[in-house]
C-alpha cells in the first residue's frame, strides 16, 4: 500500500441511514435519498451506467474536460489542492491532475468507503508525487475537511450530481461550499442541461437495463444494512423527464399489494404505489449561473460540447 494515500473516515453510516430511510418510507409519498444507491455494488453499477450508449452525460463531460484541458487549467491558474465531491472511480479527475498548474494535493470525497479507498490507491500509482487524502464523508451535510485555508483550493463536482439536490438544497450546498473557500478559490462543476425529453428518457432507461438494476439495488442495500425484507422481484424501475420541474425522476413501483419490514418497522405498499428514489435536475447555462451568483460565486467560464448536452462551469469566490 502506498504511503502517499491517507484516509479519513467522517461518515457514521448506520445512524444516519437508519433514521433517514425509516423517515423516508413513513412519508405519504414514500422517498429514499439518492445517496443510498452507492454501496459497493451500487457504485459498480453506476460505473456501468456511465458506459451505456444512451447515458451521454459522462461521455460528454469527459469529452469537454479533455477538449478544453488547457483552457481550463489556464483559467484556474496555479492551485495547491483539488477537492472532488463524489469521486467514485476517480475517472474524470485524470485530465485535471495532468494539466492543472502546480497541483500538490488531491482530496477525493465519497460516501462509498471501500470504493473510494481502492480508487485512491489506484490513482496514486499514476501520480506518485501527488499527496492524496481520501475522505469518506457525506457532502450533502456540512463537513469539516482536513485542509489548510491559505493555500489555493479548487472544488471539482462533476457528473451533474448537484442535480440530485432540490433547488433549495442545491443553493444551500453551493453557499456552504463557498464558505469553505477563500477569495480567489474556485469551483469547477459539471451540469447536465435541459434538452428534448426523449433524449433524457432514454438516458435513464437504457436498453441493457443497467439503470433498472442500479435503481433496484437501493432496496438490496437497505436489506443488507437495515435488515430489510424487500423482494426485488416485486418492484419495477420507472424513470421519466418531468418537464414542469426540469428534472428526471426515478421511482420504484410496487407490482402488487405487499408488506415490507425494515429495522422492525412494517410498511405497506399498494399495487402501483412508488418509492421516489431520485431527482436529477437539469439546468440551462443561464439558470445555473443565476443560482451560482445567488450563492456567493462569480461565474468565470462555461465550457460545453457542440450539442450543448452538458456544461462544465468554472466559478470563483
Ligand atoms: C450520478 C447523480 C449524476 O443523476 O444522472 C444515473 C445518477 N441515476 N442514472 C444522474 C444516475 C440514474 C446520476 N448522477
Amino acid at each position: 500500500m502506498s504511503q502517499q494515500v491517507k484516509s479519513y473516515d467522517m461518515y457514521t453510516k448506520q445512524h444516519n441511514m437508519h433514521q433517514e430511510v425509516l423517515s423516508g418510507l413513513s412519508q405519504d409519498k414514500k422517498t429514499l435519498q439518492a445517496k443510498y444507491f452507492y454501496d459497493q455494488r451500487g457504485s459498480e453499477l453506476f460505473e456501468q451506467i456511465t458506459r451505456q450508449p444512451e447515458y451521454y452525460l459522462t461521455r460528454t463531460e469527459l469529452e469537454i474536460l479533455s477538449q478544453h484541458q488547457v483552457a481550463i487549467a489556464d483559467c484556474i491558474g496555479p492551485v495547491h489542492t483539488l477537492i472532488e465531491y463524489g469521486s467514485g472511480s476517480s475517472r474524470k479527475i485524470k485530465s485535471l491532475l495532468s494539466s492543472l498548474h502546480q497541483l500538490e494535493a488531491y482530496m477525493p470525497i465519497d460516501i462509498s468507503k471501500e470504493f473510494l479507498i481502492q480508487s485512491a490507491h489506484q490513482l496514486s500509482q499514476d501520480y506518485p508525487t501527488l499527496d492524496i487524502k481520501a475522505v469518506c464523508g457525506d457532502y450533502s451535510t456540512p463537513l469539516v475537511l482536513p485542509i489548510e485555508d491559505k493555500l489555493k483550493k479548487v472544488i471539482f463536482f462533476p457528473g451533474s450530481t448537484i442535480g440530485n439536490f432540490d433547488p433549495d438544497e442545491a443553493a444551500a450546498f453551493l453557499s456552504r461550499s463557498c464558505q469553505l473557500l477563500e477569495k480567489g478559490d474556485g469551483f469547477l462543476i459539471g451540469i447536465d442541461t435541459k434538452k428534448a425529453a426523449s433524449v433524457l428518457d432514454e438516458a435513464y432507461n437504457d436498453q441493457a437495463g443497467v439503470t433498472a438494476q442500479f435503481n433496484l439495488n437501493i432496496l438490496q442495500h437497505i436489506n443488507e444494512s437495515l435488515e430489510g425484507t424487500f423482494d426485488l422481484t416485486w418492484f419495477e424501475h420507472v424513470a421519466f423527464y418531468n418537464e414542469a420541474h426540469g428534472r428526471v425522476e426515478m421511482h420504484l413501483r410496487s407490482r402488487i399489494d405487499q408488506l415490507v419490514t425494515v429495522a422492525d418497522q412494517t410498511f405497506s405498499f399498494k399495487q402501483g404505489e412508488t418509492i421516489h428514489t431520485e431527482n436529477s435536475y437539469k439546468y440551462s447555462v443561464d439558470d445555473f449561473q443565476v443560482l451560482a451568483r445567488q450563492n456567493g460565486f462569480t461565474p468565470v467560464t462555461c465550457f460545453t460540447d457542440r450539442n450543448q448536452y452538458f456544461s462544465v462551469h468554472y466559478l470563483e469566490k
